[in-house]
């Protein structure tokens, strides 16, 4: 794609905000990764990126839970926000920004869409009876509730029946609407398996949702009060839903909620994201997100994480694999082996160490040095000419003359008509590295990054430049030969390294200190902008490549090979 295609659509992605009755585990990080891997590629190419993350905080957990630290609410919510800035923080996230839900940009929007859904009669005043999971704050269908037994389908503690006098939302109105969006993917729920269990409870015929609960006699002063009726309060998913759009309704912003919008989230949630808050949406005149991502569970150990069991993977945990792998690392396993599809996925040490080992020790950071070395040993550091990127018969002279320098030791190359055409190669992994990021499949986008590495691997195999180094003196051609195949190699890494940036940026950064690759406009800054998109960038002999005489510091391996015997890292205890 040209330059002047790139999607000029501006993008908006969002992950659920997180509940401040606890601190942060890998399960909040892990969602926060996945938007922030898609937000840097997304910038990668080229877009207009704005990515929010934050936390909801009027919730009765969290007001329960402040009591039991001896704390108000908005003391314990402003420990907590704190504890999800600094992990997010530390986990490199690029957010554009961070809402708190008591914040008054957010509490004062949220009020006046509930006005206007109140003033259009989209929300009516009703009794209520119903089965409520005081675990999730959710009330649940009859149907629901008897499957489960009568206990919360996500906590399993029992549920409770309550009767309020409450403030619905006319949700039933909006079934065919609904059911059209999903029909042509106007708005597309991924994966396909969760689609397909959001269409089978849509069948089953929508119900007007409590908005409001009401105020009891000793309730905390907690959470923001119905606009028409002081003795309510707006029910908190459906106040905290709004944030999606409160912190981007002003005139700087609105062009991303006009652009394309993805909400994540895991499985838990999507049915407030499929259905509740888009019906709101078109109720208010706005726009429906284009994309629903719902994926599966993180799970430790092979056991589910639960606070009885005390086995939540923590962002301390994942502090100490950073301090002892690296945090490139730690965001590489995640990425790459989590629960992004319909699986639920395993945190594993043992193939924590299997993953590091073979795609990056021996992989990824072994041929970016291997690259590095050779053009510091054999080239004293300085990139010694450019290349043309293809290397086959007839033309590929530059190969002959290594396969001859193979001859010459006694191992010919297998398969002597072999071509190497890197241009074309890295033309197919950045289109199939672009459907990938379209389809929120990140793990086939690195894929389509490390068969760049893997090609650049096998050229090495073959071309053999450290036999080739050998014979510099007895064939004619060597020295040209091995310039243009260190040239070739360094290049493709260079390529490789900006494709993988979104999910490892310290240590592509790190690569392109020592290689003097200037890619992007701001260093120190974690969302910052691309000298230019990536089809420009990645265009084999331009501006941005790799050029004759530049010098390649001959660095630390990227990452170190890891002992599987070793112990398992083990959490700092905290404050
Ligand atoms: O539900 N594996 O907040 P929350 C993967 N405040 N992801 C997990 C996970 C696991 N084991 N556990 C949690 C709320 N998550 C509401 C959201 S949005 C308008 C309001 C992630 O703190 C995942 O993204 O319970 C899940 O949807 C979210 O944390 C739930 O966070």
């Amino acid at each position: 794609m040209g330059s002047d295609q790139t999607n000029q659509t501006p993008y908006y992605i969002t992950t659920p905000i997180y509940y401040v009755n606890d601190r942060p585990h890998i399960g909040h990080c892990y969602t926060t990764l996945i938007a922030d891997v898609a937000a840097r590629a997304q910038r990668l190419v080229g877009r207009d990126v704005f990515f929010l993350t934050g936390t909801d905080e009027h919730a009765e957990k969290v007001s329960k839970t402040a009591l039991e630290h001896d704390k108000t609410p908005m003391e314990w919510a402003t420990i907590n926000a704190e504890r999800f800035k600094d992990a997010f923080a530390f986990m490199n996230f690029s957010n554009d920004d961070f809402v708190r839900t008591t914040e008054d940009r957010h509490t004062t929007k949220a009020t006046q869409y509930i006005q206007q859904l109140l003033d259009q009669g989209d929300i009516e005043l009703g009794d209520y009876e119903g089965w409520y999971d005081p675990s999730q704050e959710e009330y649940l269908t009859e149907m629901v509730a008897k499957e489960s037994n009568y206990n919360s389908p996500v906590t399993g503690k029992p549920l409770e029946k309550r009767v309020e006098q409450n403030y619905f939302f006319r949700l039933d109105k909006y079934q065919s609407w609904l059911e059209d969006q999903f029909a042509d993917d106007t708005i597309t729920i991924l994966p396909g398996a969760r689609k397909n269990e959001v269409l089978g409870r849509l069948k089953q015929g929508l119900m007007k949702v409590p908005v409001s609960r009401q105020i009891k006699e000793g309730d905390p002063d907690w959470g923001i009060k119905m606009p028409c009726d002081d003795s309510h309060r707006i029910y908190v998913w459906i106040e905290a839903l709004c944030n999606y759009l409160t912190t981007v309704d002003n005139d700087q912003r609105t062009k991303y909620w006009e652009g394309e919008v993805t909400h994540l989230m895991a499985k838990d949630i999507l049915w407030f994201h499929a259905i509740i808050w888009p019906a709101m949406l078109h109720a208010m005149g706005k726009q429906p997100p284009k994309t629903v991502y719902a994926h599966a569970y993180w799970i430790a150990e092979g056991t589910k994480m639960s606070k009885s069991l005390g086995n939540f993977i923590e962002i301390d945990l994942l502090a100490a694999y950073a301090d002892k792998y690296s945090l490139d690392a730690v965001r590489w396993f995640l990425t790459t082996q989590g629960p992004l599809g319909a699986n639920d996925a395993d945190f594993a040490h043992a193939r924590f160490v299997e993953v590091y080992n073979a795609d990056l020790a021996n992989s990824i950071g072994n041929s970016m040095s291997r690259v590095g070395n050779m053009v510091a040993k054999y080239f004293e550091g300085t990139v010694p000419a450019t290349c043309n990127g293809e290397f086959g018969f007839p033309d590929g002279s530059s190969l002959q003359t290594a396969l001859k320098a193979l001859e010459s030791v006694g191992k010919p190359a297998d398969d002597p008509n072999r071509t190497f055409h890197f241009q074309e190669f890295i033309t197919k992994a950045t289109t199939d590295y672009h459907d990938a990021l379209e389809r929120m499949d990140l793990e086939s986008m690195l894929d389509s990054a490390r068969s760049i590495v893997r090609f650049v691997d096998e050229f090495i195999s073959y071309s053999a430049p450290f036999t080739l180094a050998k014979q510099l003196d007895t064939l004619d051609d060597a020295p040209h030969a091995l310039r243009s195949i260190l040239y070739s190699c360094a290049e493709a890494l260079r390529i490789a390294s900006l494709l993988l940036y979104p999910a490892m940026p310290q240590k592509m950064t790190e690569l392109w200190n020592a290689w003097n690759c200037e890619h992007l406009t701001d260093q120190s800054n974690p969302n910052s902008a691309f000298v230019a998109p990536l089809s420009e960038l990645a265009q084999w002999n331009s501006t941005h490549s790799i050029k004759q005489g530049q010098s390649i510091t001959k660095g630390d391996p990227l990452f170190m090979r890891a002992d599987a015997n070793e112990p398992a890292p083990v959490a700092e205890p905290t404050a």
